[in-house]
């Protein structure tokens, strides 16, 4: 075993290496532009055939599943993305404009803290909250780079469209991929910083919480940081009428991962007969979406020729959303290796911002 693999046993991380490395030797540019190893990372790895494939099998895997459920990443297409900046202006959704308000704050005392670096965004969307931690990183690097990373193609030419405009000396790298297929680009970007905001962390189980921080924690090194926003707990009303909307529009939401799989999979479910439903589960501090179907319904995957019978009154959940205390998030993300340096709240603690360090961590020496 070589040195590299002594300090970092990370098989995905080393493939990847490999791989970007052999890029650099064709005659597009020099080995160490970003922008480059983006494009050849995308080109080789990262195929619209595939996604659609994978679509398919998720979808028909979900609903084999019982309960059945729907991997949530596949909300955000092209009208989930729009639909989902729609919630984020909703009067009942706090989330957005509370984490806005703390960020034009903290902004400036982030890039102080951390200094110039590489920001890698996961689940970035339109990059609309971010150009206000990008301004403050302006202000202390001449072109910092940026790294979008969205399952959502046209949410990431939206957002470099808008970064173009307001912060024009950003260079600004869309990557359309999932966070697993962006995780090895951590080792291509120098000093980073990886910015995981709108409590998109509560999306994930306990379990997925645990394989995602491991995972971050690998292929960060350290001295390299992490802004993590997250939703805290608070009073069931409010929580309750934030996924369900006076509007409808969360409904849309929800529904609209019903009319993508009959776009894209040629399925024909009715999609009046959708019902969004969002309960607080108080016992797990998380609300846990799902759809409710009125009649029965069959599902066809025209891909994999798949059939699903959905009976009356079944259900399928697509979503959960976490919420934490300050208290039990730090001390389990210390055991993977970071360190909270800064908390940040709002004065009603609706939600939080914890900016993280990577700190010397479990050694997996062989
Ligand atoms: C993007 C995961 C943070 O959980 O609040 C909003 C998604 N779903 N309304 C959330 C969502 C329905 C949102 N996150």
């Amino acid at each position: 075993m070589g040195a590299t693999l002594a300090i970092n046993n990370n098989k995905d991380r080393i493939q990847v290496n490999l791989k970007l490395s052999s890029l650099t030797t064709e005659e597009v540019g020099p080995a160490n532009d970003l922008a480059t190893i983006l494009q050849g990372y995308t080109s080789s790895t990262l195929s619209a055939g595939d996604a659609h494939l994978a679509f398919a099998t998720d979808v028909d895997r979900g609903l084999h599943c019982r309960p059945r459920r729907l991997d949530c990443k596949y909300l955000y297409d092209q009208r989930g993305s729009e639909l989902f900046e729609a919630i984020c202006d909703l009067p009942e959704y706090y989330l957005t404009r509370t984490e806005t308000q703390i960020l034009t704050k903290v902004a400036e005392e982030i890039a102080a803290e951390t200094g110039p670096l590489t920001l890698v965004e996961l689940g970035a969307g339109t990059s609309r909250k971010t150009q206000l931690l990008l301004d403050a990183y302006c202000a202390i690097e001449s072109q910092p780079d940026y790294i979008a990373v969205d399952v959502s193609r046209s949410a990431l030419d939206k957002g470099r469209r808008m970064i173009g405009e307001t912060l024009p000396t950003v260079r600004f790298h869309p990557l359309c991929a999932s966070y697993q297929q962006a995780m090895p680009i951590f080792s291509e970007t120098g000093k980073t910083i990886v910015v995981f905001l709108g409590s998109t962390i509560g999306n994930f189980s306990e379990q997925e919480f645990n394989v995602f921080f491991h995972q971050v924690a690998d292929n960060l090194t350290m001295g390299d940081y992490v802004l993590l926003g997250v939703d805290l707990h608070k009073n069931v009303e409010t929580l309750e009428a934030a996924y369900n909307d006076s509007a409808g529009v969360t409904q849309c939401f929800t529904r609209n991962l019903f009319s993508r799989i009959n776009r894209e999979l040629g399925a024909s479910i009715d999609l009046n007969q959708v019902e969004h439903l969002a309960c607080y589960n108080e016992a797990a501090h998380q609300i846990e979406i799902c759809v409710r179907f009125l009649e029965s319904q069959e599902i066809f995957i025209e891909p994999l020729n798949a059939r699903h019978r959905i009976e009356a009154g079944e259900r399928i959940n697509t979503e959960i959303s976490r919420k934490f205390t300050l208290d039990g998030l730090a001390s389990r993300l210390a055991a993977f290796g970071f360190k909270t340096r800064k908390v940040f709240s709002d004065p009603d603690n609706l939600f939080a911002l914890l900016l993280l360090k990577r700190q010397e961590t479990h050694l997996h020496l062989e």
